[in-house]
């Protein structure tokens, strides 16, 4: 029975998947040869798209001969090595032919067929094949089931209440976690974490007792082929088993996570694994016991080896509690001096999670060494799609340059960070129950560019942008749309904190700001701005010693300010207001020019907007066109406050005399 596609409740927003995205196969003859769940939900999307567009759909049963534009075939003549994933497209004599070997690649090849539109059944080609980079391509949820008193439903959530939890427990009407997984399939997202890596009283039970929620929400992403991930806690048989220890090594707690796990696949037998933030900001861990994190992780690799299940292991592990007055502890070696020395100690099965900077999710930070210097350990990273740092969801700031540029950095010229991250890449979801799924309508192309990135870690992040505007929007306003969203990334670069050095944000909920809201805290994220210059001194020679966790060349460019790029020199080195850039001006030029330029591209973004009116449906438009005022209010705040500061801080004018307060 070919599984019904999802409902979409009143007024929630189709995103990358209006019904008119599915004109150009709904219109044709398609024939779906094969069996098995993943093949019903193909013949689900199949015989929607006909309904509406007054094509048809047979299976391989009923097709009595006759031409089809389209075959989708499931197995049969599929070339090995295609993995179970992976597709063949072709065209040839009016008909275009998607082979697959297994159910998820099947789904996949549908929706190539319809990202191509028209296209796909235009002309021929010879067979190409398509296969995800990375096995591995997901999302996590910080989604809480109890609302937090200080982190609320979703902890750094910018798109209203969770997709799965609700008053404390899993939600009862689940056809929107349906849309939900059928969004991330047509972007190639196959596993999502269902709740915060900060497990909470209620949340630790998911793991036992509750189990049967999860159970619930995996059943509905498993169609559209996403996996259930949980995340739990390091001291699950304390708090729930009622052992006296969490120990590692403790033979009680290692039967504990045996039988706990055993029960998880009971009630979910493809159960992905689960998701481990330990010994980091407040969370328990294996440092409790005196045992290292690799002890920690193949506690619970072992428990999920039997059923094929994988721990994601988190390495943000750093001391949230420093105090500021001591230069020499450095929160950017952390993850590197916590974790390389524990390198070729962990179990195959268990993946260490990398932020892709050292420090966090700041709009620009270098890539985190520590993925060039573990080549013994199975690596995920891991990106913040949800943008706690990057303008809430109220500004505008498409990830997918940053997230490029990162996928594409070569700690050695033989591997990029897309290559090394063979245990996956995934995303800090940004989606909520808001009816735009991402709060700012705009921050949808950061979910869909994290799926498609994460398919292909090379791919030219710009096309990707331009497929889901012409998915989401149709034909009309590609042009507007393409030029508020390419450059917004740094856009919001230049008029928020500079070259590098990063937070300058109010404390707590990190929005708006607040030039010395972190200079006295235990956090570790300072900018050592005095009269005379800024920027952290990270240097072996003279600084913390971070520059050389590098591998060459990168250890000897960022050493020294006169080859560090640009835009990081302040979180490389400590220099003078006076300091010029390869830019040709000067740090303190540079401050007030990016904050200047960084408000005017901001109004000129919103007029693009505006002149996009009847172009765009009339609920988007305006949900954008009033985030665009506070995001303007924002980076002028921004703007004002940054400029006053370096400006009453270092003496020195603005060379083109702008107000500056
Ligand atoms: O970015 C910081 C956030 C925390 C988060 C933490 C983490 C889930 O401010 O809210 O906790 O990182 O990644 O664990």
């Amino acid at each position: 029975m070919p599984l019904p596609v999802p409902v979409l409740p009143e007024g929630v927003d189709p995103a990358w998947l209006p019904p008119a995205a599915f004109r150009a196969v709904g219109g044709r003859r398609t024939l779906i040869r094969g069996s098995g769940p993943l093949v019903e939900t193909v013949h689900g999307e199949v015989a929607e798209a006909c309904r509406r567009f007054g094509g048809r759909v047979v299976r391989d049963a009923e097709a009595e001969g006759g031409a089809h534009d389209l075959v989708l075939d499931l197995g049969a003549d599929a070339p090995e090595l295609l993995g179970e994933e992976g597709f063949t497209s072709a065209r040839e004599g009016g008909t275009t032919t998607v082979t697959a070997s297994g159910g998820r690649g099947l789904l996949y090849g549908l929706f190539h067929v319809v990202r191509l539109g028209e296209a796909a059944f235009t002309g021929e080609w010879a067979r190409e094949r398509h296969h995800p980079a990375l096995a591995l391509r997901m999302l996590d949820h910080w989604d809480n089931v109890a609302v937090h008193p200080v982190m609320g439903q979703v902890e750094r959530g910018y798109a209203g209440g969770s997709l799965f939890w609700e008053d404390g427990r899993a939600r009862g009407d689940l056809e929107r976690v349906r849309a939900y997984a059928r969004l991330l399939a047509a972007c190639g997202i196959n596993a999502v974490a269902v709740n915060n890596v900060n497990v909470h009283e209620t949340e630790a039970r998911l793991l036992t007792d509750r189990i049967g929620e999860v159970a619930a929400i995996a059943d509905v992403l498993r169609p559209y082929g996403v996996r259930t991930h949980l995340s739990v806690s390091f001291a699950a048989p304390v708090v729930l088993g009622g052992l006296p220890t969490a120990d590692p090594l403790d033979e009680a707690v290692r039967g504990w996570w045996a039988e706990a796990t055993r029960a998880v696949y009971a009630a979910i037998p493809d159960f992905g694994g689960y998701v481990v933030k330990a010994d980091s900001e407040g969370q328990p861990g294996p440092f409790a016991y005196g045992r290292s994190h690799a002890d920690g992780a193949n506690l619970l690799a072992d428990a999920l080896e039997p059923y094929g299940g994988t721990v994601h292991w988190r390495a943000f592990v750093y001391d949230h509690c420093q105090d500021w007055r001591d230069r020499r502890t450095d929160r950017a070696r952390a993850a590197y001096d916590h974790f390389v020395p524990l390198d070729g100690a962990f179990a195959a099965n268990a993946v260490l999670q990398v932020k892709h900077g050292p420090i966090d999710f700041q709009v620009r930070e270098p890539v985190s060494p520590l993925i060039g210097a573990m080549p013994g350990t199975p690596l995920a990273v891991e990106l913040q799609a949800t943008q706690e740092y990057t303008g809430q969801q109220r500004h505008v700031c498409w990830l997918g340059p940053m997230w490029s540029e990162v996928l594409r950095f070569r700690h050695q010229p033989e591997s990029s960070v897309g290559e090394l991250a063979r245990g996956g890449l995934i995303a800090v979801s940004n989606a909520g129950d808001d009816p735009f799924w991402t709060g700012h309508p705009l921050a949808q192309a950061n979910l869909y560019t994290f799926g498609r990135l994460a398919w292909r870690p090379d791919a030219e992040p710009g096309e990707v942008l331009d497929e889901w505007i012409r998915l989401t929007f149709g034909p009309g306003p590609e042009a507007g749309l393409h030029a508020v969203l390419d450059g917004s990334w740094r856009t919001y670069e230049k008029y928020t904190a500079p070259l590098g050095v990063g937070f300058m944000v109010q404390p707590g909920h990190h929005y708006g700001p607040s030039v010395d809201g972190y200079e006295y805290s235990p956090w570790g994220t300072y900018h050592f701005a005095d009269r005379d210059g800024i920027g952290v001194d990270r240097s072996v020679a003279t600084g913390t010693g971070y520059a050389g966790q590098y591998a060459k060349p990168w250890a000897e460019l960022y050493e020294s300010p006169d080859t560090c790029p640009d835009e990081l020199l302040l979180f490389f080195h400590h220099v003078s207001y006076g300091h010029t850039l390869h830019s040709g001006k000067t740090v303190i030029q540079h401050i007030y020019d990016t904050h200047f330029e960084g408000v005017a591209e901001v109004e000129e973004a919103r007029e693009v907007w505006a002149s996009l009116a009847g172009l765009v449906d009339p609920e988007r438009h305006a949900r954008v066109a009033e985030r665009y005022e506070e995001q303007l209010r924002g980076a002028r705040e921004w703007r004002d406050q940054i400029n006053s500061y370096f400006l009453r801080k270092s003496g020195v004018p603005d060379e083109l005399g702008r107000r500056i307060y």
